[in-house]
């Protein structure tokens, strides 16, 4: 028979999920993986339409907790395909064996805590119950699709797809009308590679984003060799970062300096290629002066680029440049150039409805053979709130958060004992280079864990107080700045009712020395008996 009941229970087998079992498990828990997903990788395993890449560096888009591993593994590009970011997950997962302590195929749809024997009892949808003392969710902050609610769209006879679900036997656009919707980094980055393939394809535009250069290649040996022989050093200066990443940002303010001054700064950031050009001054996002200077940068690099001025000028953002994460991309402004590709503003003529043979809009139908949704996700919350998870007072975290996520550090949630997120809202997360904040996160839940074992206690609990602070705190922060100009998903903005409250932690270094001071002052903020 089947064991039922561990020490722990991680829900989810991506990065996070990945790690917590290794770590937990090496400190002699007894730990127990689902997934649903058919094998390890989250974010990896489901985003495989074409073109997908990770938009951090590979060199620091990995695990840090094994040198070994650091040391071993090569990386081919500068920014890592997802088949090649797969591959490692794989890799790590053969490595520390974590696959038999992982079952896959297994969709949690309940999860409840028992105040009597402090402990949850998680349910999968096939009805299967497990039980144990304590509870991570490493369930991903992009992993809840989001497809919108347009008129008509179970009625497409064509074949349908979402970015962040694609189907593991990939997709032949070949010869073949294709519609996408969205632009975000999905859209930029798949639009490039469908148009290629495709009779013809139709852009949906909604909101135009800032892209910046890849400049994807293979990765000079030397420079690999010489990060790698410094990666302690690399990894650490990262660490007191703002964001997690080498990110190098400037110390001078846009509007300190000269005009050929700032023009001089962003030209070098832009010829380095990706998220780094944000760093180009220190008040970006601070500022909207400063900010209207980057975002008059990009949109003259958009104007050079693409040829016809009318497509230029509806390819050009007029939003704060970094308020909505910026797209990295690769040919994705030329790609306008090509005769077939088309783009089509959905907000000065909305899409009317989606028909059996294509996207009606302004009294026109436009036929498609195929439809693409690059539509995001109700991201942070989105993978939680469809899980029924009833805390200790038979409050369901959904009805919890209906006003907005609250969290304490990101990681714990008052009314939920012995329930940790990793990345959760309220952390740096998104904001931050994911890898060092997983990794952060997941030790210091596992830290708090095995305190919880030393000194014989059996409930762990964020105090509301605490919490509020903590909300309060993350809204402050974002509240100095240009983040909630805009509409992003960070504010849950995407997705129709969600509450609109900033929902990452400014500031990796800043979050790091809080975590710290509060297991310092014997974890503040939480109640442990
Ligand atoms: P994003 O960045 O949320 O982009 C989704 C896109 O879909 C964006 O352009 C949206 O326009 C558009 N969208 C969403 N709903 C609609 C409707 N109803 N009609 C038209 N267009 C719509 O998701 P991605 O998957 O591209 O990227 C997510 C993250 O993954 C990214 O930030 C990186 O961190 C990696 P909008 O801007 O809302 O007007």
């Amino acid at each position: 028979m089947a064991k039922n009941n561990y020490d722990v229970i991680v829900v989810g087998a991506g990065f996070a999920g990945l790690y917590m079992l290794h770590n937990l498990r090496s400190r002699g828990f007894s730990v127990r993986v689902f997934e649903a997903g058919g094998d390890i990788g989250g974010t990896w395993y489901w985003n495989r339409y074409p073109g997908a890449r990770c938009d951090v560096e590979s060199l620091e888009y990995s695990y840090q907790f094994s040198e070994e591993l650091q040391q071993e593994w090569v990386w081919s590009e500068r920014y890592a395909t997802q088949a090649e970011i797969l591959k490692y997950a794989n890799h790590v997962a053969d490595r520390f064996e974590l696959r038999r302590d992982i079952q896959f195929d297994s969709h949690i749809s309940k999860m409840a805590f028992d105040e009597t024997s402090n402990s949850w009892t998680i349910t999968t949808a096939d009805g299967e119950a497990t039980v144990s003392r304590f509870c991570v969710m490493a369930t991903g902050c992009l992993s809840s699709t989001n497809i919108p609610a347009i008129e008509g769209r179970e009625k497409f006879a064509g074949g349908t797809y979402h970015t962040g679900s694609w189907p593991h036997h990939g997709a032949d656009f070949t010869g073949k009308k294709v519609g996408i919707i969205g632009t975000g980094s999905s859209g930029v980055q798949s639009i490039p590679i469908i148009a290629e393939q495709a009779d013809h394809l139709y852009v949906f535009q909604r909101t135009p984003s800032y892209a910046i250069p890849a400049y994807n290649g293979p990765y000079d040996p030397e420079y690999e060799r010489e990060r790698k022989a410094n990666y302690k050093n690399y990894r650490e200066e990262a660490k007191n970062s703002r964001s997690g990443f080498l990110l190098a940002i400037n110390e001078d303010m846009a509007m300190d300096v000269s005009e050929e001054e700032r023009q001089v700064a962003y030209d070098k950031r832009w010829k380095r290629g990706g998220l780094t050009f944000l760093g180009a001054f220190n008040d970006l996002l601070t500022n909207k002066e400063a900010n209207d200077t980057a975002a008059d940068f990009v949109r003259s690099k958009i104007q050079e680029v693409v040829n016809d001025p009318d497509l230029a000028e509806k390819l050009s953002p007029q939003t704060v440049v970094g308020c909505k994460r910026m797209c990295v991309d690769t040919n994705y402004y030329q790609t306008y150039n090509r005769d077939n590709v088309t783009l089509l503003d959905v907000t000065e003529h909305p899409i009317d409805e989606i028909t059996t043979t294509g996207i009606r809009r302004d009294g026109t139908e436009i036929e498609l053979d195929e439809l693409v949704f690059a539509t995001g996700f109700d991201a942070m919350t989105g993978a939680l709130a469809k899980i029924d998870i009833k805390g200790s007072n038979k409050t369901t975290l959904k009805e919890k958060w209906a006003e907005g996520a609250k969290t304490y550090l990101g990681v714990a949630i008052a009314g939920f004992p012995n329930l940790f997120i990793v990345t959760g809202p309220g952390s740096p997360s998104v904001l931050a280079n994911m890898m060092p904040a997983i990794e952060h996160h997941v030790e210091w839940i596992s830290d708090c864990i095995n305190y919880c074992r030393e000194t014989n206690c059996n409930r762990v609990e964020a105090s509301s107080d605490a919490e509020e602070a903590w909300v309060a705190q993350t809204n402050e922060l974002a509240s100095h700045t240009l983040f909630p100009t805009c509409n992003s998903w960070y504010l849950g903005a995407n997705i129709p009712g969600k509450p609109r409250i900033f929902m990452p932690y400014l500031g990796f270094q800043r979050y790091l020395a809080a975590c710290e001071e509060i297991v310092e002052k014997g974890y503040k903020g939480f109640s442990l008996s």
